[in-house]
């Protein structure tokens, strides 16, 4: 097959032939550039992506005026679930703007303050979870039980709408399909095409059917009465005017929203904590230091009440967050396109319209880490840290105006909920776990179980 965009002489060919990419992309193409260097051209089924994780060309590829936004053939396949919903819509589509115009005071970080409360409530459901399994000396799976809690937090703060996914011995319906859905859009890529996928994407279309069936759900359950006052999202998309021409979102674009919402909202952030927790589980001097924050706010209260403020003084909890970002950034890929023939760095030549896939846990796995990039350190992130590092050698949400619209959200809620477990409970980790990084288009610790005992003054 040909390919529009042959690689430039002095970047490595991976010609992946017929081994394929199997169920780990992410890690694969790690690996690869492991071995060829933090740029390559991966080639897999004729198909050839430019994939970069080197700090200067990442840096490059944040000007805004240089490069957009890239759909590549992942989200492209993420489309047909969520179409121009704000994760997957093209640049110039005109429901982004709009959307994005309508949607942002809801994540400006005093918005936060409005979703504290919420946040609270459901990290109180994950806690009597682990208390009854606690008490019954029973392990809990730590991704999945993140993945509840986050689920509750985005259905309850964004549309009002109760997933009870602590009431439920599997994970919501939904994030059954969801999780399909996503693993279809990921595998479609590398697929054959020699191969028939009939049976594949029919079962694609019954989850993506499905999905839709739950926000026509979650909508209805909201239309029909009065959102002049609901400031959450769902009342912004049913009733806020656009500034410019005052008309509100379509009901497609909103059944396309809150689809997004529902998995944007929760998959990243669910995994981010559990990263966060394994690695707090192995550090235990890391550990001690998110725990003495915590009882520096909280003393040995059984029921501690996190105000909002309380939050923003749990910094060195934020630096474990980032830490744990650092090393396994959940939405570990972005893609950027040229937006005219340009220079990528001084010396890559793209044309206009080319993609480039930013590896994210490979940059921040760079030079610019010191010389031990594997190592588990949140002392990476104190403010003077972070001043002494070039400021794209860390982009777990991505960049420019298509970056993370839900950042301050995500944060709020894993830094209080990270410091309410470590408050509350000493973390075994009965299993001697080893890592083991599943992908799902995001990344989770596979399998991580943790037993839990209540901790007591003296320690
Ligand atoms: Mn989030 C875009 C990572 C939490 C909603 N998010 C992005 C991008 C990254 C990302 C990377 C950019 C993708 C790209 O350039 O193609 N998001 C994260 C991570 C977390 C996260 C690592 C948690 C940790 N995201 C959240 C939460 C929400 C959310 C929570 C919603 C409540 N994210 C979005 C939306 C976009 C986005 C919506 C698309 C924004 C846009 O393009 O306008």
């Amino acid at each position: 097959t040909a390919t529009p965009h042959p690689a430039p002489a002095d970047v490595p060919v991976v010609d992946l032939g017929t081994t394929g990419l199997g169920r780990t992309p992410i890690q694969h193409t790690m690996g690869l550039m492991r071995t060829h260097g933090p740029v390559l051209v991966r080639r897999l089924h004729g198909r050839e992506a430019l994939f970069v994780a080197d700090a200067d060309l990442v840096a490059d590829l944040a000007d805004e005026d240089r490069f957009a936004k890239h759909i590549g053939p992942a989200l492209e396949n993420v489309r047909a679930f969520t179409a121009d919903g704000l994760f997957t819509a093209y640049n110039d589509e005109p429901n982004w703007a709009k959307a994005h115009d309508i949607l942002m005071p809801a994540f400006a970080l005093g918005s936060m303050r409005t979703y504290h409360p919420v946040m609270l409530r459901v990290a109180r459901r994950l806690i009597d979870s682990w208390d009854r399994a606690a008490h019954a000396g029973r392990p809990v799976d730590v991704a999945d039980d993140m993945t509840r809690m986050t689920l509750d937090t985005i259905g309850l703060a964004g549309f009002g709408y109760d997933f009870g996914s602590f009431g439920r011995e599997r994970p919501h319906p939904f994030v059954e399909s969801m999780v399909r859905c996503l693993e279809w859009s990921m595998t479609r890529v590398a697929a054959p095409a020699d191969r028939d996928h009939a049976a594949a994407d029919a079962a694609f279309r019954r989850d993506a059917d499905f999905l839709a069936g739950v926000v026509d759900d979650v909508v209805a359950a909201r239309t029909g009465t009065d959102q002049s006052g609901a400031e959450d999202l769902l009342g912004l998309m049913l009733s806020a005017p656009h500034p410019a021409d005052g008309t509100t979102l379509d009901v497609a674009n909103i059944r396309n929203q809150v689809i997004t919402f529902l998995i944007a909202g929760h998959e990243t952030t669910s995994g981010a904590m559990s990263f966060a927790l394994y690695y707090l589980a192995k550090h235990p001097a890391v550990l001690r230091l998110v725990q003495r924050e915590a009882d520096a706010l909280w003393g040995d209260a059984a029921d501690p009440e996190p105000t909002y403020e309380d939050v923003g003084r749990l910094t060195y909890t934020r630096q474990v967050l980032n830490e744990a970002l650092r090393l396994w950034p959940t939405a570990a890929a972005f893609s950027r396109h040229a937006r005219e023939d340009t220079l990528l760095g001084g010396r890559i030549p793209l044309a206009a319209g080319q993609p480039v896939t930013v590896l994210t846990p490979m940059l921040h796995r760079q030079p610019v880490w010191g010389d031990n990039p594997e190592l588990f350190d949140p002392e990476r992130f104190t403010a003077e840290a972070e001043e002494a590092r070039p400021v794209h050698a860390f982009k777990p949400f991505g960049t420019g105006e298509r970056a993370c619209i839900g950042r301050q959200f995500a944060l709020h809620e894993a830094t209080m909920l990270l410091a309410l477990l470590v408050h509350r409970y000493r973390l075994h980790d009965h299993a001697g776990y080893r890592l083991d990084v599943k992908e799902t288009l995001t990344l989770k610790p596979e399998g991580f179980t943790l037993t839990l005992t209540p901790r007591t003054r003296a320690d």
